[in-house]
């Protein structure tokens, strides 16, 4: 007989099972191993996950069965987990490696007759790609901090360590910032629908961003803020009205306005449709570049991880070559303030600075001359993040009956199309090397609030995860579609457990509690 595949997502790179009976679970398992700073934060991790898996409480500590501990050597971000009759042992050579494999014996927790217990099993992890991101659109529709933070510990349990957020667009400006402080006054009060109870806008202040700096960082995320220039700016334009053009509106540019329906943008009043393309910044004038300066500068200085976005995707309003002197300035105001800049990979059309990272957009088969501009960004000496629209991106629908999400992207998708594609190879000429990693966006022009969130991120997040943490499938025969579809099904209760509302795909088999 073959026994099903334990429970684990995103796959480990070497998992050995045991015969043996397995660690049961006893209310007061000390947690122990403190002897770092990051084992004691290894340790809240745990207590805290296995009470939110179990329901049992771990508050007084009887004995030291369960033991985290840093052990030096081995790749950032790895760990390793030993489980079985006597005892827990979970080393790793950091902090995250620590969370991580805090996640994965969250993971192999299951109950029978007895209680709770863990398989006996030995597990050898390390990531794949060093970034694996998640994307949230907090311009289309604004999120509350709270909610941020959900998400947060959502993709963290899957591993993932950057948080892409899209702070700015046609519809909203989302964070404020002092030396320019008119796009929060004038450019945040709306989103995309309009209507002031479900769609009532906002922005973070600067303690509300650093407060979301601070709580990625307690689970091992990186924050990476977008400000999306030249186009994607009608909110700049609502408070800066001299820094833009007014919206262009090209026959190609209306076609857009028309397929997403609502009324075309006027200059002067919010924009609250779905089309994009119509905004520009002004590019022949000196003060555009005095603003990149503010923002980039005042973000930068509130931004401790390395990136900054400066967007540069679908700017159909800015002529080409504009768009290029546009996009070399931008990434070169970034790179001076000793940040690496992001950029969409419509971007690697100019000569940008050479460090910028690509972020690639189109579909797994590229159209359109997208992998030319997406190697360009590699021929410039660096390296891509991978967002295949219509593989990783979390807001095409599911089901042409879904409430919630789009289709342009070849939609609707499906949970083994997320999970079913590779990153190398994907477009001619780009190697292991040249992927500094995975990233899933979630746009949210229909989603509105957490439960949406969840509807549609879950699960393909987590065949995102996948793709961006385990090894390719060619080094590890579990790394199958079959496989997943199983494993992710039998997340099903600890996913409940923790509040997420993910979408029961009717791809998969879930296991129900
Ligand atoms: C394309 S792909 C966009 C966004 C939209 C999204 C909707 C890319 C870089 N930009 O402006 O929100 O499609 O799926």
């Amino acid at each position: 007989m073959v026994s099903p595949p334990l429970p684990l997502v995103p796959l480990p790179r070497a998992v050995r099972a045991s015969d043996g009976p397995g660690f049961r679970l006893a209310t007061g398992d000390l947690i122990a191993g403190a002897t770092t700073i990051d084992g004691t934060a290894a340790s809240r991790v745990l207590v805290e996950l296995l009470t939110i898996r179990t329901g049992m409480s771990f508050a007084t500590p009887l004995n030291a069965r369960i033991e985290a501990r840093i052990e030096r050597g081995g790749p950032p971000e790895s760990y390793a987990l030993h489980s079985a009759a006597d005892g827990i042992i979970l080393t790793a050579p950091d902090d995250a490696g620590l969370f991580y494999g805090a996640h994965t014996l969250t993971q192999l927790i299951t109950s029978d007759d007895e209680g709770w217990y863990l398989p006996a099993v030995d597990i050898a992890d390390a990531p794949r790609f060093s970034y694996r991101g998640v994307m949230l659109d907090v311009a289309r529709h604004f999120f509350p901090v709270e909610v941020v933070k959900a998400y947060i510990d959502r993709a963290s349990s899957l591993k993932f360590n950057h948080l892409h957020l899209h702070l700015t667009d046609d519809q909203g400006w989302r964070v404020h910032l002092e030396s320019r402080p008119r796009l929060t006054e004038a450019g945040s009060a709306t989103s995309v629908g309009g209507d002031p109870d479900s769609d009532p806008g906002g922005f973070y202040t600067k303690a509300d961003y650093r407060d979301l700096v601070a709580y990625a960082a307690t689970r091992h995320m990186t924050i990476v803020p977008e400000v999306d220039v030249p186009g994607h700016t009608h909110a700049v334009a609502l408070a800066y009205p001299e820094l833009a053009e007014p919206p262009v509106l090209s026959p190609e540019i209306l076609d857009v306005v028309r397929e997403y329906g609502g009324r075309a943008p006027t200059e002067g009043e919010p924009y609250t449709g779905m089309a994009v393309g119509f905004s520009s910044l002004k590019i022949h004038d000196e003060a555009t570049y005095d603003f990149l300066a503010d923002v980039f500068g005042e973000l930068a200085a509130m931004t401790p991880g390395p990136f900054l976005h400066v967007g540069g995707d679908e700017a159909l309003g800015t002529p080409a070559a504009d768009f290029a002197e546009f996009m070399a300035r931008a990434t070169e105001i970034v790179a001076d303030l000793g940040k690496t800049p992001i950029a969409w990979h419509e971007a690697g059309a100019a000569s940008i600075a050479i460090d910028t990272v690509g972020q690639y957009w189109g579909f797994t088969t590229p159209t359109d001359g997208m992998d030319a501009k997406a190697r360009a960004f590699v021929r410039n000496g660096s390296r891509l993040i991978l967002s295949p629209a219509d593989a990783a991106y979390l807001d095409m629908k599911e089901a042409e009956d879904s409430p919630l999400g789009l289709t342009w992207a070849n939609g609707p998708t499906s949970v083994q199309r997320a999970y079913s594609w590779e990153p190398v190879g994907m477009i001619d000429g780009i190697g292991e090397d040249d992927v500094l990693g995975v990233e899933a966006p979630l746009w949210t022009e229909t989603i509105r609030t957490l439960a949406d969130i969840d509807r549609m991120a879950f699960p393909r997040i987590a065949a995102a995860a996948e793709v961006a943490w385990s090894s390719a499938p060619a080094a590890n025969p579990e790394r199958t579609w079959a496989s997943f579809r199983e494993r992710v099904g039998a997340l099903g209760p600890l996913w409940t457990r923790a509040g997420i509302g993910f979408c029961a795909s009717r791809e998969i088999e879930w296991v129900r509690e």
